[in-house]
């Protein structure tokens, strides 16, 4: 009688698993459903988008390494949840008191051992390799078309371009000064403009206290230090206006400093830096932002 009992429970523990797994199934199926059908409409292209999911759109080689990587361990995370939920589920229908009174005393399994030894060496392996390289990507600056000097001021941000020798201030624009298409909080009046598809070297620097650059769209965040020159780069491979914000809590204005890249063709570029060295035009006998010598 007891043993028909335990055989009831058994097949009723199963069966209540299986339904656990379905329905779980049919959530994911519709979650997975939900992030493929929305996440290219949401995404935000240079913005962030109301109901976005994911990271804004890549326009940098650097930042589409960044979604693929993300993608990549994304979908390893999901099947090593879904793999150990699975021993989870079999553990408690099968080897719990009532199913499997008699306990078996087994101990080793040099098979088992050495399985779950190397297999999470060959995904950690697997992981390390495209880190490295996505690491290398964004550290290792090529050489550059386009200098420009950013510096983190509180609260804003002045663009210096080297090698035309002007600089000028970037502030955010207040809600009467913003146009219709224009976005609230990140539009800025001077935006930093650069040629697409050219490699802009971004050197970064504070003057009073940390400030971080980061545009999310490009895939870079650096600290701007007093006293420091931090370097960064990206290539924008597509036209439009790019925003960012400072990403270090900086003082009351931390969140009214945004970061507004134009990203145009070489020769509305051209057009610009002419019209931009007459209306910035800065006196070569100052330095622009003045550097403290780093002890
Ligand atoms: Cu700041």
């Amino acid at each position: 009688m007891r043993q028909g009992r335990d055989t009831i429970d058994f097949a009723e523990g199963a069966m209540t698993t299986m339904l656990v797994l379905k329905r779980l199934a049919a959530v994911v199926a519709a979650i997975m459903s939900v992030l493929a059908g929305s996440e290219a409409a949401l995404a935000g292209m240079g913005q962030p988008s109301p109901w976005q999911l994911g990271f804004q759109q890549a326009a940098t080689p650097v930042m589409e390494n960044i979604v693929w990587f993300h993608d990549f361990l994304l979908w390893l995370i999901v099947a090593i949840t879904i793999f150990v939920l699975i021993l989870l589920l079999i553990i408690f229908v099968r080897f719990n008191a009532r199913s499997n009174p008699t306990p078996s005393k087994t101990t080793h399994n040099t098979l088992l051992e050495v399985a779950w030894t190397l297999i999470p060496v060959i995904i950690l392996v697997a992981i390390a390799v495209p880190s490295f390289k996505l690491l290398f990507l964004q550290t290792v600056i090529p050489q550059a078309d386009v200098i420009v000097k950013a510096t983190g001021k509180q609260w804003y941000w002045s663009y210096s371009y080297p090698d035309s020798k002007f600089e000028f201030d970037s502030l955010m624009l207040q809600d009467k000064d913003r146009k219709p298409d224009q976005p609230r909080l990140l539009a800025v009046d001077n935006e930093m403009v650069v040629p697409v598809n050219k490699v802009v070297r971004v050197q970064v620097i504070a003057a009073d206290v940390i400030h971080a650059f980061a545009v999310p769209s490009f895939g870079i965040k650096i600290d701007a230090v007093p006293g420091r020159l931090n370097e960064t780069w990206f290539k924008a491979t597509r036209e439009g206006v790019y925003y960012g914000q400072c990403s270090e809590l900086c003082g009351r204005d931390h969140a009214f400093m945004p970061i507004a890249v134009r990203v145009v063709s070489e020769r509305e570029y051209a057009a610009w830096l002419d019209q931009a060295k007459k209306k910035y035009a800065t006196d070569d006998s100052q330095p622009a932002t003045t550097l403290v010598a780093a002890k």
